[in-house]
């Protein structure tokens, strides 16, 4: 029999973010000649029936599902997800023996313990493009397993990981894009996603994405990057988010995807939005990234304190933040500044001089997280998450294996009180969206928000941030 696999999306957060991963990993087994069908749970009304059909209706070699979030990275809600991907994998074998196959951003961050939990037979850690296909075949041909790059499964009383290879991203094309259904994820959830490139070597201290995507950048075809924004455009899909850690890391070649954007007439006719680091953000990128029609950046910005933004392990000061504000308001970009409030050294003078910052520099939106989120292999989740080491009052949430359960880091040199204070330094300024206020226009949690929801249904497009700074501002 051929090796056919069913390919499973259970992230059910609102408003629906499309599984980009399907779709390149669907591109990748249609180029192996290995056949799919594809769940989407996302938009399911009863899941355990769509699963008993779905398993039921063909014999699959293998059932793979993306595993996107563990948790939602959030302070104040401290939503696990993986809990409810562990439930639907429970589902599934409720109803099927056909192995189950993991893998996906929020599986790469700690492979084993997600494994563990999950209760799934095998994992792959990193790019599915290549071991996906190779671990399908092999299961039908019972092929030796430690051969596939990134593979993760139980040997004995153990795991066994296999080291993952990164072959040449250059190389493949990921441009179709037709397994997931976009158009309804375009009208349900705004904007649609797509990578240029892959990886990061930034280094910062709380960063999880170098342990799911590898520290070394491996960058796309920029021809093939536009080919797959003009096959959505056929579609009628106009408007695109980048799902790369940082679009501008390195900056040549966000610049050549922007000039191939230009260069096949596309970007009259889309708009798109990109996360970018403020270091090496320079006028001529700028001017690339408008002319190639950008409308809007999200910048990783932290803090505007030298001394924090050195402790957090980022290259940017808070020169480089002027720099980029005047390049944002020169070149006509709505930009946020992301900060992430409350590392270590940080007190409440270097809070207030960070807003204080914010305000004269005059972002069209800053982002604000309180505390950080502890990852086992990241240098902030071996330091401040030993509890040896980290006084427990700075720690916040339930210890777990792998540090899968959300598990934070906030400097009780704050005070028990730092959200009103932050609270009182915004002053209503509704330029500021700070998570955990109550106050509808200020939720700043993409996870299950009904305010943008309703927003998308309404007809706005957009970053979510930019969605909640239009409908303020339409009152
Ligand atoms: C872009 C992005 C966003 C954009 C999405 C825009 C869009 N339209 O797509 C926005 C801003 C909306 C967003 C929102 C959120 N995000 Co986000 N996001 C990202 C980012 C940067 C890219 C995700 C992505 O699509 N990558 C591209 C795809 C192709 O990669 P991939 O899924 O990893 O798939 C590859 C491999 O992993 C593997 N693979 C994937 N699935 C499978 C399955 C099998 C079986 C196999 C074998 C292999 C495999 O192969 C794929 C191709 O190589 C990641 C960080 C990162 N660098 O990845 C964070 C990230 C996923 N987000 C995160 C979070 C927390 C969120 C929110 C919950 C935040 C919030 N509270 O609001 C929401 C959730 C939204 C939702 N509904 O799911 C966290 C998750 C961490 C965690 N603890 O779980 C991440 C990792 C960022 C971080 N470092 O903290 N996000």
């Amino acid at each position: 029999m051929d090796p056919r696999v069913l390919l499973i999306n259970p992230n059910q957060m609102k408003p629906v973010v499309a599984p980009l991963a399907l779709d390149y990993l669907a591109e990748s087994l249609t180029h192996h000649n290995i056949d799919f069908k594809l769940l989407d749970l996302a938009f399911s009304e009863d899941v355990e029936t769509d699963i008993k059909h779905s398993v039921s209706e063909r014999d699959f070699s293998a059932i793979a599902l993306t595993v996107r979030n563990i948790d939602d990275s959030y302070f104040l809600s401290r939503d696990f997800c993986l809990e409810k991907t562990k439930a639907i994998i429970q589902c599934i074998k409720r109803h099927t023996q056909v192995p189950i196959i993991v893998g996906g951003v929020g599986f790469s961050i700690a492979p084993v313990p997600v494994l563990r939990y999950c209760g799934a037979e095998f994992g792959i850690w990193g790019e599915g493009e290549w071991s996906l296909p190779l671990l399908v075949r092999s299961l039908s041909k019972a092929t030796a397993l430690h051969t596939i790059p990134g593979l993760v499964y139980r040997e004995g009383s153990s795991y066994r990981i296999n080291p993952p290879s990164y072959p040449d991203l250059y190389t493949l094309r990921l441009s179709q894009r037709d397994a997931v259904d976009n158009l309804r994820y375009y009208r349900e959830g705004g904007m649609i996603g797509f990578e240029s490139k892959r990886g990061c070597d930034q280094g910062c201290y709380y960063c999880a994405d170098p342990l799911a995507k590898g520290e070394k950048v491996r960058v796309r075809n920029p021809k093939d990057v536009a080919d797959e924004l003009a096959h959505l455009a056929k579609k009628k899909i106009t408007c695109f988010h980048t799902c790369d850690s940082e679009f501008n890391v390195p900056a040549s070649h966000a610049i050549d995807v922007c000039k191939e954007l230009v260069r096949n007439k596309l970007a009259s006719t889309i708009t798109w939005y990109a996360y970018a680091s403020p270091f090496g953000f320079s006028e001529e990128l700028a001017l690339w990234m408008k002319r190639a029609g950008c409308v809007g950046i999200d910048f990783g910005v932290d803090s505007g304190h030298d001394r924090i933004l050195k402790s957090l392990g980022r290259r940017h000061t808070s020169d480089d933040l002027r720099g980029v504000a005047a390049l944002c308001r020169a070149y006509g970009f709505a930009f946020m500044f992301d900060l992430l409030l409350g590392g270590p050294g940080e007190d409440r003078s270097t809070v207030r001089e960070t807003i204080e910052l914010m305000r004269q520099l005059n972002p069209t939106r800053v982002g604000i997280s309180l505390g950080l989120r502890l990852y086992q292999g990241t240098r902030f989740g071996k330091i401040l998450g030993e509890e040896t080491h980290a006084p427990q009052r700075a720690l916040f949430g339930e210890p777990s294996s792998g540090m899968l359960k959300p598990f934070y880091y906030l400097t009780p040199d704050l005070g028990p009180d730092i959200q009103e204070y932050i609270r009182d330094l915004i002053a209503g300024d509704r330029r500021f969206l700070f998570g955990g206020s109550e106050d509808i226009g200020e939720d700043y949690n993409y996870n299950n928000n009904s305010k943008l929801v309703q927003a998308i249904k309404d007809g706005y497009k957009g970053a979510f941030w930019d969605i909640l700074r239009r409908l303020e501002e339409a009152g």
